[in-house]
């Protein structure tokens, strides 16, 4: 009698838990990238947040419109701001990740076709514990410094 009763007590406990794993470990907002030419860079920033209760990183990313990527940071190198590839981009719990010019960023490195302002291009990012996430990534102007701008003027190179 002991033995099924703890059956059934755990299957119960399946059920239950069910519903959590259905919510993604990791949520992307607001993906863009701005305008660029074939051959050139451009760079893809974003609000990356992290559901679960560990610590997660995300360690690379692939593009069909670049031949390489790589996750870059701005550093200050005496009075001048550089960026400088990173390993990888920690994303804590409670604790997103924010992806921004003049910060972290997606560096998108020879476009194999030009990026075009009002289109969306796949970026594939993965995690060390969540795998694989593909995202949208929106494109803006060249000159756009955020999301939903349409930003003009002089290319901002960064
Ligand atoms: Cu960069």
């Amino acid at each position: 009698m002991t033995t099924r009763r703890i059956v059934i007590a755990a299957g119960f406990a399946a059920i239950v838990a069910a519903p959590a794993n259905a919510q993604a470990p990791i949520s992307v907002q607001e993906p863009w990238a701005r305008a660029a030419l074939q051959g050139r860079t451009s760079a893809a920033y974003m609000t990356i947040e992290n559901t679960t209760a560990a610590l997660d990183r995300l360690v690379s990313a692939t593009s069909p419109v670049a031949r390489v990527v790589e996750l870059h940071t701005h550093m200050m190198d005496g009075a001048v701001m550089r960026m400088r590839p990173v390993s990888a981009i920690e994303v804590n719990p409670g604790e997103p990740a924010v992806l921004r010019p003049g910060g972290l960023h997606i560096m998108l490195i020879d476009l194999a076709r030009p990026l075009r302002a009002g289109e969306t291009i796949p970026l594939t990012l993965r995690f060390e514990k969540a795998g694989e996430v593909t995202v949208n990534v929106a494109v803006q102007a060249a000159g756009a410094s955020g999301p939903g701008q349409h930003g003009h003027g002089t290319q901002h190179r960064h």
